[in-house]
């Protein structure tokens, strides 16, 4: 065996540190955390171009939406919520403020849909919510027929006169108050009056007892005059 020279000994000793670095670069390699793996600086990729905005970053249902993992039943980007409490959430509920309604329906949230009467027509659009025979008041107003329209105590206030005049009984003033109809003369007196199913009488309280009062109209809805005691008091 031959003894190395001195300058063939140090290159030696060069070479194996060389080669010990090389093999200690290599197991550093080999052995570093993927976190750090990760976190080193790359290249950007055609892939990477086209994932950066659907980027799923927390591997959710919603990886746009940071309140939600999952869709659920209104989607992402939507929240949950009923405001009003009444079991259908806001993103389905049309009328979201009112607890009794979901959608406007006919009459819309404020108002439920309710037809009284009962004649197809809901009560928020039936002038004559109480009248299954009319939806709107016509001339004879609800509950009363058109055609000829019935006498209404309204319809019998007024000034009446027996022609000619001779005292003050023969000026006569029917009024209505309360809803009770009164025969009232500049003399003073004055008794009930009884308007039922458009047949007019006095009340127990006249002097001259219950009597029928005729009503004479034009046009059959227009009260002309009144007959009392066989006498025709007109209205003036
Ligand atoms: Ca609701
Ligand atoms: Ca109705
Ligand atoms: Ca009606």
């Amino acid at each position: 065996m031959r003894l190395l020279s001195s300058s063939e000994s140090t290159m030696l000793e060069y070479r194996l540190l060389v080669l010990a670095g090389l093999v200690w670069v290599c197991s550093c390699a080999e052995i570093a955390p993927a976190s750090e793996l990760d976190s080193r600086p790359r290249d950007r990729t055609e892939d990477d171009t086209n994932t950066e905005v659907t980027d799923d970053s927390d591997s959710d249902g919603c990886p746009e939406d940071p309140l939600k993992t999952e869709p659920l039943e209104c989607g992402c980007g939507r929240s949950e919520a009923d405001a009003d409490e009444d079991g259908v959430l806001d993103c389905k509920d049309l009328c979201p403020a009112h607890p009794n309604k979901s959608a406007p329906g006919v009459c819309g949230c404020e108002f439920t849909d309710v037809d009284a009467d009962e004649d197809g027509v809901m009560d928020c659009e039936d002038l004559c919510p109480t009248d299954p025979n009319k939806t709107t008041p016509g001339v004879c107003g609800c509950h009363f027929a058109e055609g000829p329209c019935p006498i209404t105590g309204e319809a019998l206030v007024g000034y009446y006169e027996r022609l000619p005049v001779e005292n003050d009984w023969h000026k006569v003033n029917v009024t209505l108050e309360g809803g009770a109809l009164r025969w009232g003369n500049a003399a003073g007196v004055s008794w009930s009056l009884n308007l039922v199913d458009g047949v007019l009488t006095t009340g127990s309280d006249c002097p001259y007892d219950v009597k029928t009062v005729g009503i004479e109209t034009s046009g059959g809805s227009t009260v002309t005059g009144l007959t009392f005691n066989a006498e025709l008091y007109v209205r003036r």
